[in-house]
């Protein structure tokens, strides 16, 4: 039988001591990588709000732009929730609209609560039929195999035929929305999610001021299964199209090997700030037409998030992507704490950056300030 010697344990101690020892070094380096890269980043590419007084001070200004939050009825206990940490923490400040959208009638009571929530203007829209339905195109058997499959799959999601129908209607429809007509900025919430931050400064002006397009504070990976030919689609598009790729875009965002793969890396697009005017760009209707005539959004699970990154990431000039370190907010697991203690000071942030999605291997922040740098 096989007996440990104490001269065998000694040296399965050393192995062991020693992996443990390559492990922590490993973990380490990453870390202080990844931290390097961080701090060049926001020395020497990041436009700071706080570094411009002009924007904290409270003049009666406010330029074309709405918050939008697309929700259901039975959402409003969670939605209420955000919206007093929302106006809270910077609305009642500017009294910014509110743009509510339902793909069916909102009730009586959803509109008299989030009414109360604020003192700014709200409104509560239907979303037109033809916006939340299947083209004609789309063999809806098809769709139904896909459900089914991605169920058995566990893609999140996977079996709601109304999930399909709410990205193709983020990716392809909301900025066409006619109660957005009259905006060119938006803001995107949803219910459920935390503001952990004050946010003294209006950021809308920020990103007018600066020619910023979207701003973001979660980037993350996507499941692969829910998109299986997405890439090999963009390709094609910007094959016909070269002319929509911006030469100064963030490519090495989206892709680890010169476009050849897609790494999965996008903006989370429950939390977006940004300019409407890009999505009703040619650009950008043309590729979400040639997308939708794929038939992506229901014969695989292609989400707005992706579609919305790989757009800016391509078409825009890297420095008109913000990241909104200052910006503390959670959804679900995921989580953004602005890890310096001078920002979470002045915001009075409620929050523990140790518990931030940032530093993990699924967030893609790191691949955003290397795409800069
Ligand atoms: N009116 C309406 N809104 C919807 C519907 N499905 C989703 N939404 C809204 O669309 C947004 C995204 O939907 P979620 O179910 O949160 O999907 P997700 O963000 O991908 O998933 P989570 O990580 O679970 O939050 C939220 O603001 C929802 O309230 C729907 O069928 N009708
Ligand atoms: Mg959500």
């Amino acid at each position: 039988m096989f007996q440990r010697t104490p001269a065998r344990n000694l040296r399965f101690l050393r192995i062991a001591v020693g992996l443990a020892i390559a492990g922590f070094l490993v973990c380490y380096a990453m870390t202080f990588i990844g931290d390097s890269t961080r701090q060049m980043f926001l020395r020497t590419k990041y436009i700071d709000p706080h570094a411009d007084p002009s924007l904290f001070a409270n003049t009666p200004e406010r330029l074309k732009a709405a918050i939008v939050i697309l929700v259901r009825n039975s959402e409003l206990d969670q939605l209420l929730l955000t919206l007093k940490q929302f106006e809270d923490r910077w609305n009642k400040k500017y009294n910014y609209p509110y743009v509510y959208l339902n793909d069916v009638p909102f009730t009586e009571e959803f509109i008299e609560q989030t009414s109360a929530m604020t003192k700014a203007k709200t409104y509560h829209a239907t979303i037109p039929k033809e916006m939340w339905s299947y083209p004609s195109w789309i063999n809806q058997t098809k769709a139904e195999t896909t459900r089914a499959q991605m169920e058995l799959d566990n893609v999140p999601y996977g079996g709601l035929e109304s999930y399909y129908h709410m990205c193709r209607f983020n990716s392809g429809f909301f900025f066409r929305h006619p109660l957005l007509d009259e905006y060119d900025y938006y803001w995107r919430v949803e219910p459920g999610v935390d503001f952990y931050c004050n946010i003294d400064y209006d950021p809308f002006a920020f990103i007018q001021k600066n020619n910023i397009t979207y701003g973001f504070t979660i980037s993350l990976k996507e499941i692969a299964e829910s998109i299986p030919t997405l890439w090999k689609t963009v390709k094609k598009f910007i094959k016909k199209y070269p002319q929509y790729v911006s030469p100064d875009n963030s490519a090495k965002l989206i892709s680890d090997n010169n476009m050849e793969t897609y790494n999965l890396c996008h903006f989370w697009s429950n939390f977006e700030i940004g300019d409407l005017r890009f999505y009703r760009s040619e650009a950008y209707l043309k590729f979400f037409e040639y997308l939708d005539k794929y038939g992506g959004f229901y014969y695989e699970r292609w989400g707005d998030a992706p579609v919305h990154s790989i757009a800016a990431a391509l078409f825009l000039d890297k420095s008109r992507i913000h990241f909104f370190n200052d910006i503390g907010y959670k959804h679900g697991d995921f989580g953004h704490c602005p890890p310096e203690r001078k920002v979470r000071k002045s915001g009075k942030c409620q929050c523990d950056p140790e518990t931030n999605f940032d530093g993990t291997q699924d967030s893609c922040l790191n691949q955003y300030f290397s795409s800069y740098i």
